[in-house]
């Protein structure tokens, strides 16, 4: 019989990576997406199966982590062996704007799939897998930060998961459940988020470059963090449920850099060479020409920052046998190359225009 999975989030960075990586290891994979007033599936629309084939291996499900009684009926329904919960409101400045949205999304949502698990009497069966966080550090009290360094947490979106990281805990140990916390540091490719600001610099420095923008705006330049691949850590998701024992495992690279550098690395991929001028809000960095094509906006930075996360990874090491395959460097070069083909699309409609075709035809 082939393992079923449920992945919560399926729709964003990870939850495509992961529910590939499960369908090429024979799982049937179930996804929950959101309804949406346009199309929000362009991550796994490579996965699609129509609903009116049989014997169908992916199939999505309407539902939201706010609504218990829709994931009561899907879990019901699914009676996945794993349930990957990578549904989350994952934008730490937005959550300073939905600070009650994002802790009933990403706080009592975890909650909400923990006790349908009860409810239906899948403790002994269903494994559970939280997407915990390196922001649960926050202010960092040791460095490298490691399963047993102290948490505390810098924003709205931190506290929430805070919530669901010590809930996932208490349910392992109060009902024996198989669940387990990987607290991933931060993880990027060409299908992340176009507002964070790994891939925010990578489309922006892309655009610059064909003449279709003029300048990248960012927040605080300084902040250092451990960058590593999604393709990589979602490796790890599935093997923290292959265990005997459910434990909690620190995810990262273990090397560490600041926005700049990570600004750096993307033009040098482009061709580009930036010139840095100025300290905090004055800074800017001009090409080589001498235009201005980096700024700071202080609109980008946070109430609370966390300025630095650096992870541990040896006992994922040790017990799992994990390590990063993709360097800094190949990370950077994978996403600017594919916003640089999608920034050529964008230049050939400005350049040719719709006008070119007869829309009547
Ligand atoms: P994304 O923002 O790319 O994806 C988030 C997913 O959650 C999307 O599918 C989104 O749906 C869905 N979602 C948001 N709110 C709800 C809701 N109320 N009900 C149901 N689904 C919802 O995040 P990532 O893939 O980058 O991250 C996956 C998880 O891992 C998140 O929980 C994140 O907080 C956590 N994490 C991420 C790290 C990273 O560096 N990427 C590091 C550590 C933890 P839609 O597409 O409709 O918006
Ligand atoms: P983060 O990722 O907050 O670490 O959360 P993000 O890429 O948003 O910020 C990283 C650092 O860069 C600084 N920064 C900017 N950030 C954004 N988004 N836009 C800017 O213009 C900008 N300029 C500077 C930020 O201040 C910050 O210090 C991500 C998310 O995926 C979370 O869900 C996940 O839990 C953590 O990573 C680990």
């Amino acid at each position: 019989m082939n393992k079923i999975a449920l992945i919560t989030g399926i729709t964003g960075q990870d939850g495509a990576y992961l529910a590939d990586f499960l369908l090429k290891k024979g799982y049937v994979v179930h996804g929950i997406k959101r309804r949406a007033s346009l199309f929000n599936t362009d991550r796994i629309d490579n996965l699609y199966q129509d609903p009116h084939v049989s014997n169908r291996n992916f199939v999505l499900h309407y539902g939201d982590l706010t609504d218990s009684t829709n994931l009561i009926r899907i879990i019901q329904k699914v009676q996945p062996d794993e349930v990957y919960n990578l549904a989350a409101m994952s934008h730490v400045a937005v959550s300073f704007d939905t600070p009650e949205y994002t802790a009933n999304a990403d706080g009592i949502g975890t909650l909400r799939i923990l006790e349908a698990i009860r409810i239906l009497g899948l403790e002994k069966k269903t494994r559970f897998y939280q997407a915990s966080t390196s922001e649960l550090f926050g202010l960092v009290q040791e460095t490298p930060q490691k399963e047993t360094t102290p948490f505390y947490p810098r924003s709205p979106y931190a506290v929430a998961k805070l919530y669901a990281y010590w809930i996932t805990v208490n349910y392992r140990e109060a009902y024996g459940l198989y669940a387990c916390n990987g607290i991933l540091f931060n993880h990027e490719s060409p299908v992340r988020g176009e507002t964070f600001v790994t891939r925010k610099i990578t489309r922006a420095l892309s655009r610059i470059k064909l003449g279709l923008q003029d300048c990248l705006y960012l927040g605080n330049m300084d902040s250092l963090r451990d960058w590593g691949h999604a393709a990589d850590y979602i490796e790890m998701q599935w093997l923290m449920l292959q265990q005997e024992q459910p434990e909690d495992f620190v995810i990262a690279t273990g090397v560490q850099y600041s926005v700049r550098d990570f600004v750096n690395a993307a033009a040098k991929e482009l061709g580009m060479q930036i010139t840095w001028q100025g300290k905090g809000i004055d800074e800017t960095g001009t090409d080589r020409s001498g235009r201005i094509i980096v700024k700071v906006d202080p609109r980008y930075f946070r109430p609370t920052e966390v300025e630095t996360l650096l992870g541990d990874p040896t006992k994922a090491k040790e017990k799992l046998g994990w390590t990063p395959k993709t360097s800094f460097e190949d990370l950077v070069a994978e996403m600017v190359r594919e916003d640089l083909k999608s920034a050529e699309r964008d230049e050939l409609v400005k350049k040719h225009g719709f006008a070119a075709y007869d829309y009547h035809e």
